[in-house]
Parts: structure tokens; C-alpha cells; sequence
């Protein structure tokens, strides 16, 4: 089933029609109600008249994190913040936080894909669905939580963790569709066997797994141990949350909500459009957003885009997993990690040194483990054992409140860490994704 049959099948012509008309009035829109583009704008010397038709969306400038991070909390959004009714904020790295918010259309807009999102990846209306991403200011659960309200499916909102009561809730209730992120339903496998619960007999048939990257050796894996069909979906708080881009039955891309999230591959240095198959940066302009509309928004995620009309039906472009990023990012358990907000804690503990390493690793596609190793003064090593423990205890603290993920520190002597003439190797990701 095509829950928005007419856009989702639409010809690729008249698509662009629907597409040039949507964008001439949201850089009416912006330029009105927004200073900060309307001052970018001015910069680059375009006004709104001159944007005609999609093709134009080259002549616009590009929009970065750090524009919403520079305007917080509100300067860059068009509407007022007395028209939102939802805010999501995620944590900050030295400065600010980013702050995303809806207005009523954006929830409607956001329920909307949503439910096409879940549709497909195969759900049917009557289907029961395990919402196990987490709700709060992630923006995954109650984005499919939209969603699945907009199909008019059964929602079990479980949330993210307690491991053994989402496999209860799964037997006791037979839902068909598991939502959460890849490696927590492999971890939730081992979990199963030690209950003693065979996976291949579980109620779940179809997966919507996404928020992290993930390799096809690991969808493999998750469709022979569980006996399901695992697909992939996108997105990011900033556009909208999840949303972006799914994977249908074929699992050959991931179909981009293009009427609405408008998207281009560019190359990374020179800002070029890059040709179809070929890999570069992922750039969304949110054709209908209200609340926080972006242009041409530089996503740093790694793709390729594909025109051609899928087997199931759908003329949307798909884009391909997701497969790097263009800065330090990583993503560990879901959530966004910068080397540098780490060293925030750091550069604010008297005894440690900027010096510094994130190792990430996933054993056996277990939930993801971070260990950072931190240089100390002499003098703190120095300090007997009790005290160099309670001393990687408030490291550890102060990273995990701001980070909101678990990490194991350890304290290593000065000079240790490999010194590198170049960029600092901040991070060493084991995993193999
Ligand atoms: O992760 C939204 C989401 C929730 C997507 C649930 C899918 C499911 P953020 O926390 O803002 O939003 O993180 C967005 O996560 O720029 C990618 O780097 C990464 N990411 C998201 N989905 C995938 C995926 C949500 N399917 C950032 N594959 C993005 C690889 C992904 N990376």
C-alpha cells in the first residue's frame, strides 16, 4: 500500500511543477519573515522574484548547523515562537544547543510522512506497532508515534531500554512492526535467548530501523535471527526528525518525500551538484515547514540520489544508506556525538589536558561502548588510587550529562595519547558499519 498514492506516484514532471511552486513561496515566506535569511539572501544578492522555478534552488545559499546554533533560540525561524506547539532541542557542544519547533501544519506535515514512512516499509492499516526509539526530546518516537496515529495503527509506546519488558509487551501483544534503532533490536536478540525466547518465533515481521548507520552485514543478520524484513529509514531533527527517506519492500534506496524535502547531492569542497550514483553531501531544502523552514541545508551525511522509477510504484528519487559523514560526527546508540563537546568538559576540569581519544566499538553488533581515554597532569597521577578514581568519576559524570549516553573513562599519564602533526585523531571507531 502507497499511503499518499497521488504525490508518491506522481509524474516526475508535474512533481516538479508542484515542487517550483513550493519553493517560490517559501523564499517569499522566509525572506518576509525570517532576518537572518533575508540578511543571507541580501548577501548573495537574490531576491525573492528572481527564484522561478526549482532549478533556481542553486542560486540560493546554503544553510548550517551552525546558522541555527549562531540564532539561537529562535532567529532562525519564520514563524513566532507563539505559533509552536512542539520544541526539541538537542545538546549543545562549547555553545549552543540545536532547538527544532512545529507549528500545527508542521506536526500535520510531519504525521503525513511518517505515515508514509511506515507504509513503506510495508505496514498495513490494522497493524500494531512497537515504538521502541525514544520519546522525548528525540525526535524519533514521537515521530512515529505521528505517524502511526495518522495510519490509525495499534501503537505500543514502549520507548528505548528495559530490554526485557519490550519482548514481554512483544509476546503478550504480537505486534507486527518494530520501530528502533538496529543495534538495540540485535542487542534485544541476546537478551531474547537469555529469557529463553526463540527470536525467529517473534511477532515482528517488519523492522523500521534507522537514526544511526548500519551495515548490510548487520541487516543480514537482524533478518536471519529475527525473521524479518529490516529496512532503513532517514532523517534528522533539523529537517523534521524521521521521515526523510525509507526504504520500501525492495530495500534498493530510500524514497525521498521530494514534494517535500527537496534534496541535492553536492560535492562536499566545491558546493557542485553532483551527478546521479555518484557519492557527495546530502543537502534538504524543506519546500513546506512552517516553523523552521531551512534552505538548502547541509545535512554532512554521505550519499547518492537515484531518478529512476522503483518497482514498487513510487517515482520519488531515492537516496542510498547513508554512508559517511563530512565532519567528526558519530553516531553511538542514536545519538549525535562531537569530539569537541567532549572537550568542553574537559577544557573546564583543572588537572586534565586537551589531549584526548574516543574509542567506539560494538562487539558482536551489541549496543555500541565509548571509552575515552583522558591525559592527566603528574600531579593527579600521582594522587593515590581512591582519589584517581573519583577524579575519572567526575569526568565521567559530567560527559555523560551532557551527552546523555553512557562512557567508560579511563585516566592515562601524560604524553601518552599519540601526538599527530595534522589533525588530532580524536576518534578511533572500531565498529564496522
Ligand atoms: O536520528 C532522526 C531519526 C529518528 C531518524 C529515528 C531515523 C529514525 P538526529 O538525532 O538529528 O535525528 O540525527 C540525525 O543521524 O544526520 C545521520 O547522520 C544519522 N542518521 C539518521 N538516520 C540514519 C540512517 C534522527 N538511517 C543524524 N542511516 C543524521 C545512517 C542515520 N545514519
Amino acid at each position: 500500500m502507497i499511503w499518499n498514492e497521488k504525490i508518491e506516484t506522481m509524474e516526475p514532471l508535474a512533481l516538479k511543477d508542484i515542487q517550483s511552486d513550493r519553493l517560490k513561496k517559501l523564499v517569499a515566506y522566509i525572506y518576509k519573515n525570517c532576518s537572518v535569511y533575508k540578511k543571507k539572501f541580501d548577501d548573495a544578492k537574490i531576491t525573492p522574484d528572481q527564484i522561478k522555478t526549482i532549478d533556481d534552488i542553486k542560486r540560493l545559499p546554503f544553510t548550517v548547523k551552525e546558522d541555527m546554533r549562531d540564532n539561537y533560540p529562535y532567529g532562525l525561524f519564520s514563524a513566532s515562537p507563539k505559533d509552536l506547539v512542539e520544541l526539541h532541542v538537542s545538546s549543545g557542544t562549547t555553545g549552543n544547543p540545536t532547538l527544532v519547533g512545529y507549528t500545527k501544519d508542521d506536526i500535520k506535515l510531519w504525521s503525513d510522512v511518517m505515515a508514509r514512512t511506515i507504509c513503506c516499509a510495508g505496514a498495513e492499516p490494522g497493524d500494531t506497532i512497537q515504538i521502541a526509539y525514544g520519546y522525548g526530546l528525540f525526535t524519533g518516537g514521537l515521530g512515529f508515534h505521528y505517524g502511526a496515529m495518522e495510519m490509525g495503527l495499534k501503537i505500543i509506546p514502549t520507548s528505548s531500554g528495559q530490554t526485557s519488558r519490550q519482548l514481554k509487551i512483544m509476546r503478550d501483544f504480537g505486534p507486527r512492526i518494530l520501530a528502533c534503532t538496529p543495534s538495540y533490536c540485535l542487542y534485544m536478540a541476546d537478551e531474547a535467548k537469555d529469557m529463553g525466547l526463540n527470536p525467529a518465533d517473534s511477532s515482528w515481521k517488519i523492522g523500521i530501523f534507522g537514526a544511526e548507520p548500519w551495515s548490510a552485514s548487520m541487516r543480514k543478520e537482524i533478518q536471519q535471527i529475527w525473521g524479518m524484513l529490516a529496512t532503513d529509514v532517514y532523517g534528522l531533527s533539523e529537517i523534521i526528525g524521521p521521515g526523510v527517506a525509507q526504504e520500501c519492500k525492495y530495500q534498493d534506496g530510500l524514497h525521498i518525500f521530494s514534494d517535500v524535502f527537496f534534496p541535492e547531492i553536492i560535492n562536499p569542497q566545491t558546493g557542485q551538484e553532483m551527478p546521479p550514483g555518484k557519492d557527495g553531501e546530502l543537502v534538504i531544502t524543506t519546500l513546506t515547514k512552517q516553523g523552521i523552514p531551512l534552505i538548502r541545508y547541509r545535512t554532512r551525511d554521505v550519499a547518492s540520489i537515484n531518478y529512476e522509477k522503483c518497482r514498487c510504484g513510487r517515482t520519488s528519487p531515492r537516496i542510498s544508506k547513508i554512508k559517511g559523514r563530512t565532519d567528526d560526527m558519530i553516531v553511538v546508540r542514536g545519538i549525535n556525538v562531537f569530539p569537541s563537546q567532549i572537550e568542553h568538559v574537559l577544557l573546564g576540569i583543572e588537572g586534565t589536558h586537551p589531549h584526548y581519544q574516543i574509542i567506539v566499538d560494538r562487539q558482536a553488533h551489541k549496543l555500541d561502548t565509548v571509552e575515552v581515554l583522558v591525559e592527566v597532569d603528574e600531579k593527579v597521577f600521582s594522587d593515590e588510587v581512591k582519589k584517581l578514581h573519583e577524579f575519572e568519576e567526575r569526568i565521567k559524570m559530567e560527559i555523560e550529562g551532557l551527552l546523555s549516553i553512557g562512557v567508560k573513562v579511563t585516566l592515562v599519564e601524560p604524553k601518552t595519547i599519540q601526538r599527530s602533526e595534522g589533525k588530532a585523531k580524536r576518534v578511533i571507531d572500531k565498529r564496522i558499519l
